[in-house]
């Protein structure tokens, strides 16, 4: 239904991204595109590249007067600091980076080829892309959200917060993190990290409110929602865990303790008063908020390198600096909203139909009323 390609090196021209399958009609704010760009570039523990660029999408195609036309939008994010051609040869691998497999991989005498792409700098097109994803979703009166809940061992204390209390908690937080005073000692984890020439990883939350009971399926493994989910959330770089709901703890307890009963009411209809499986049972949404966890591994270029090999002289070296995030947990969150955002997009219209948003709206709304009954 969507999909999804993205172009550019973290020091060349410019990145782009490619969205094909958004259905006409589905008017595109350019500045909420922006400011989604900002976000990602956002958060306390992200380097000197980000004072570089103040990333603005342009989009390029697919839209007459902001409204989708339903050919492929594209999306031009020029980069400032565009230098590749003059920037040193890396012979020097970073351990946990592409360079070493990279090089080996693609035949390379350095690490420059690789690292240009698979730079987190990427990532930038996918959350432009995503942002349109999820201006489809809000036609639906879908939100989605992502917020920091661990750095550095510290972890934030959300779990009695709404939806709406967490979203209003993080609108002047520096970590994207809504808990203030856990916040406060992950900056002082940041500091500490920063200080020793060191990197951090984390955890990140993304939790998706108002999504209808139904979507992905269980009749083949490739159509199942949280596999997809984790997959697109996988594919965030420097990600190296995916949970859904509480996975990773239900696994320790029992049965009893874990699945969410069922219970009825007249004015709720089928309710749960839990929500452990992360608003997916079977492979399909089930109408509970759907909650997904990322988990990253600190950055890999440290300040005060690693142990690695010369790749010319195989003579053991520092690995190689030039400037680098200490943390970027809070970014990684934003990139996960937005390939969440596509992968429910992606569901939405292919249970309720591509093309045009006035059919799909009607489809969808047929749908809820058969719900409800
Ligand atoms: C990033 C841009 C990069 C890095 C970082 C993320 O810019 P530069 O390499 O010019 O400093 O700050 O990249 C990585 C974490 C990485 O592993 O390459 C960005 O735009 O997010």
């Amino acid at each position: 239904m969507l999909r999804i390609l993205t172009a550019g090196e973290s020091h060349g021209e410019a990145l782009v991204g490619i969205l094909e399958g958004m259905p006409a009609g589905v008017k595109i704010d350019n500045d909420f595109v922006n400011k989604e760009l900002q976000r990602r570039q956002e958060g306390y523990g992200r380097g000197d590249r980000m004072k570089i660029e103040k990333d603005t999408a342009r989009i390029l195609s697919g839209l007459i007067k902001g409204v989708t036309i339903g050919s492929p939008l594209s999306i031009l994010i020029e980069n400032k600091d565009f230098s590749m051609d003059k920037l040193p040869d890396i012979k020097n691998p970073r351990p946990g980076h592409a360079d070493l497999a990279g090089i080996l991989k693609y035949g390379f005498d350095n690490a420059r080829p690789v690292l240009e792409r698979a730079s987190a700098r990427e990532s930038a097109a996918r959350v432009a892309i995503g942002a349109v994803a999820k201006l489809l979703l809000s036609e639906f009166n879908m939100r989605i959200l992502s917020h920091v809940v661990m750095i550095g061992g510290v972890e934030a204390h959300t779990a009695s917060l709404s939806f709406d209390e967490i979203e209003k908690n993080l609108s002047d937080s520096r970590l994207n993190c809504a808990d203030r005073a856990s916040e406060k000692l992950m900056i002082e984890e940041i500091d500490n990290a920063r200080e020793k020439k060191d990197t951090l990883g984390g955890i990140f939350e993304v939790i998706v409110e108002g999504v209808p009971a139904g979507l992905g399926s269980y009749v083949q493994y490739d159509r199942r929602l949280d596999a997809e989910i984790a997959r697109v959330i996988m594919s965030i770089p420097a990600v190296k865990a995916v949970e859904i709901g509480n996975g990773c703890e239900s696994a320790r307890k029992l049965g009893s303790k874990v699945h969410d009963e069922i219970l009825y009411s007249k004015s709720k209809g089928m309710y749960r008063k839990t929500n452990n499986a992360g608003g997916i049972e079977g492979g399909m949404s089930n109408g509970e908020d759907i909650i997904a966890r990322g988990y990253m591994k600190p950055i890999s270029t440290l300040m005060k390198g690693l142990n690695t090999v010369d790749i010319d002289t195989k003579e053991a070296v520092k690995s190689a600096t030039e400037r680098s995030d200490i943390c970027s947990v809070p970014a990684a969150g934003v990139i996960g909203e937005a390939m969440v955002a596509f992968v429910l997009g992606n569901v939405l219209l292919e249970k309720f139909g591509g093309d045009n948003i006035s059919d799909i709206k009607k489809n969808y709304e047929a749908y809820l009323r058969r719900l409800k009954v």
